[in-house]
């Protein structure tokens, strides 16, 4: 052979797979025929044909039936999978149906006669984008939604909004609130609604409703009334002639997520109302069009209450009082976001509520676009905690999804993590975030090792062009490593930025990188990290035992009890629940100070593990995502580094006890990382207001 030829085939075999990450977890593969009938046409059934037309992969020359039946066992969205039909009651089910019976036949699984029902009614992304087209804790471009200077829609845009919907429907995603929680009473604007309908208009394509976050104070700051108070009748009025106006424009308005009384917003407490008061009267105003108010639980002030309490004591007080049409969106845990907490108490103590998770898919505190992070070992974890609310077995994804509580309404949401990048997510295993969050949200008993390994097999697999990688060869090779590193990757986060049960240390506002010294005057104390590890002399973590905050009584009685002993604590949240001296000894014979540092440890090990087994996989993926994975794997290893020798640099300076024999040695001064943190700080400070100043 010439050598010529054999560097060709080398060169063959080596870009071996045309894989887009624009494409996300739908790769384009080469259809098999398949005949789809239908008993009618609409949008929604001529989408589902479609899907199956130009992806099919089951038998050649195969014939399905599309068929709307009666059926009690099927929900709204539900279907079954027949040999050659799927059957829904409604419309969006017939599409779902589709994207499902293409999900197996790539899973490489044989079809068996089953009902899929979703485990949630309202499963919805909320997009922190604001109308200048920023997006809060966005690490993935600037908004998909909004453009820096003007409304007009243009057809990218429209290009981009039915590529996002088609991801979102393939995974049961059906809503979107797409504009912030810290909401611009803007967006409420004539001209701004426009762009809204237009969103709407494209999203409704694939079965999507849109949602708005609104400014509780918007009738008196675009209104011009001279209050904003819930139980004024021009207030009242004022929502409802809104309410009508966004209807006319979109029928199938999904209704208001709303962050009120919470980090400076405004809220019904601005005019001695409650929260009841204020959801009310907006879910009245909806109510009459079946739309929802998504009333966000996430309120704490900066008095001596522990924050961890606040929400459920405002909110407890109150359950059985809000209307049917209102759900509490409560975030996981009850702080703000962690790698690691224990479920938010809310979860199930509102037993006359509806109740809805708020999860956060943009990793505001677990390392940005950086840090390879699979949240859905995350999510499986707090979905399946035991509330012990209604007995054992009561579980939060229980509490929630209906079957304990007969609440009017079921949702989960999840904070976004897309973005005008290329990619969509900044993070190529960002992706794998935004598809675990639609597929938990359609079943919240999946679990994650299913979860990565359809991601991975959609994302990789259908790029592979050369027939000489068998199945077993990638599976071996590539699938089975890369699905354990993404299993492994969410306690290797927890274990080198905040094991043990702490919280809340990153440095600033950035939320990045470490900060336990972080506390500069004038910050509001229950915003700065000495305020969440309580670290001195005597010992670390937050005491919310009884003798404590007593945070521990919010949980029902035998978690109560076990949250409240050291000794029965679960390890993972010591430090949460405990103020414990360095020397205290755990269940493996360690002291805390030696377990800290050896947890510290594993995580770097782990985030250096992922290097290797990321380098093993490039005879599987093209050569640009390889790459720029690569790169960011080095950037967590090193930043792993920065957070173990921070946090054990200044955790020694109270423990003064060495670094056990055998671990790594800091190498790093506290001195020289706290310096470079302020730098950083201050170089963002000047950027943000060169930035402002242009504006
Ligand atoms: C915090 C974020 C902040 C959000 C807030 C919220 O730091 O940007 O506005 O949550 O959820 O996690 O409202």
């Amino acid at each position: 052979m010439k050598p010529s030829l054999i560097i060709l085939l080398i060169l063959f075999s080596l870009s071996l797979v045309a894989q887009d990450p624009h494409n996300l977890w739908l790769q384009d593969v080469t259809p098999k025929s398949v005949s789809v009938t239908s008993p009618k046409n609409s949008p929604l059934i001529e989408m589902a044909k479609k899907e199956l037309q130009t992806s099919w992969q089951g038998p050649e020359n195969a014939q399905i039936k599309l068929s709307i039946v009666k059926n009690k066992l099927i929900r709204d969205d539900g279907f079954i999978l027949l040999d050659n039909e799927i059957q829904a009651t409604t419309e969006a089910g017939l599409l779902y149906g589709a994207f499902e019976l293409l999900r197996l036949q790539k899973m490489g699984q044989t079809i068996t006669t089953q009902i899929y029902n979703p485990s949630y009614q309202h499963r919805i992304l909320n997009h922190w984008d604001n109308l200048n087209s920023s997006v809060e804790r966005g690490y993935a471009g600037r908004s998909i939604f909004w453009k820096e200077d003007s409304l007009e829609v243009t057809d990218s845009d429209r290009q981009r909004w039915t590529e996002y919907a088609r991801a979102n429907a393939s995974i049961g995603i059906n809503g979107a609130a797409i504009n912030n929680v810290n909401a611009s009473p803007q967006v409420l604007q004539p001209e701004a609604l426009q762009r809204v309908k237009a969103v709407a208009d494209i999203l409704r394509e694939y079965g999507i409703k849109t949602y708005l976050s609104v400014n509780f104070a918007s009738p008196s700051v675009i209104g011009g009334l001279d209050t904003a108070d819930p139980l004024d009748p021009a207030v009242i009025k004022w929502w409802e002639n809104k309410t009508k106006e966004i209807y006319d424009l979109i029928p199938d308005f999904g209704g208001f997520l709303v962050k009120a009384n919470s980090e400076g917003q405004p809220g019904p407490q601005n005019f001695g109302r409650t929260h009841v008061d204020g959801a009310n009267m907006l879910a009245k105003a909806v109510g009459k069009y079946d739309g929802i108010v998504m009333w966000r639980a996430f309120v704490y002030s900066p008095n001596d209450e522990d924050r961890a309490k606040q929400a459920y004591q405002e909110f407890v007080p109150f359950d059985g009082e809000f209307m049917d049409n209102v759900i509490i969106q409560v975030k996981n845990g009850p702080i703000d976001f962690q790698p690691r907490e224990p479920f938010s108490p809310l979860f199930g103590a509102m037993k006359k509520t509806s109740v809805m998770p708020e999860l956060q898919i943009t990793k505001e505190y677990l390392g940005h676009e950086v840090h390879l992070v699979f949240l859905s070992s995350m999510w499986e974890e707090f979905l399946n905690l035991d509330t012990y609310q209604e007995g054992p077995g009561s579980s939060v994804a229980k509490t929630t999804d209906g079957s304990l509580f007969p609440q009017q309404h079921t949702a989960i949401a999840g904070v976004a993590n897309t973005g005008r990048d290329d990619n969509w997510t900044g993070h190529l295993f960002n992706q794998a975030n935004w598809y675990a969050y639609g597929r938990l949200a359609w079943n919240n008993q999946l679990s994650s090792d299913r979860i990565a390994e359809e991601w991975l097999k959609m994302t990789f697999r259908p790029g592979i062009k050369n027939d000489s990688v068998s199945q077993i060869e990638w599976d071996l090779n590539f699938l089975s490593p890369v699905k354990q590193m993404m299993l492994a990757s969410h306690e290797a986060a927890v274990n080198y930025m905040t094991p043990l049960g702490l919280h809340h240390i990153m440095s600033a506002d950035r939320h990045y990188g470490p900060g336990p010294w972080w506390g500069p005057e004038g910050v509001r104390s229950d915003w700065t990290p000495p305020y969440y590890h309580q670290a001195g002399d005597d010992g670390v973590g937050f005491d919310r035992t009884e003798s404590g905050s007593n945070a521990v009584s919010q949980y029902a009685g035998p978690l109560s009890a076990r949250f409240n002993d050291p000794e029965t604590c679960p390890e993972a949240y010591l430090l949460w629940f405990h103020h414990l001296p360095w020397d205290y000894r755990l269940s493996s014979g360690r002291t805390l100070w030696e377990e800290l540092c050896l947890h510290y440890a594993q995580g770097v090990n782990s985030a250096r593990n992922f290097q290797e087994v990321w380098d093993a996989a490039r005879p599987y993926v093209s050569a640009e995502p390889f790459s720029a994975v690569q790169r960011k794997l080095r950037a967590q290893a090193e930043n792993a580094v920065v957070w173990k020798d921070a946090c054990l640099l200044y955790f020694q300076q109270f423990s003064k006890m060495p670094v056990p024999d055998g671990l790594e040695r800091p190498i790093h001064n506290l001195d020289d990382l706290i310096r470079a943190d302020q730098e950083s700080m201050m170089r963002r400070f000047r950027q943000r207001q060169r930035q402002q100043e242009g504006e």
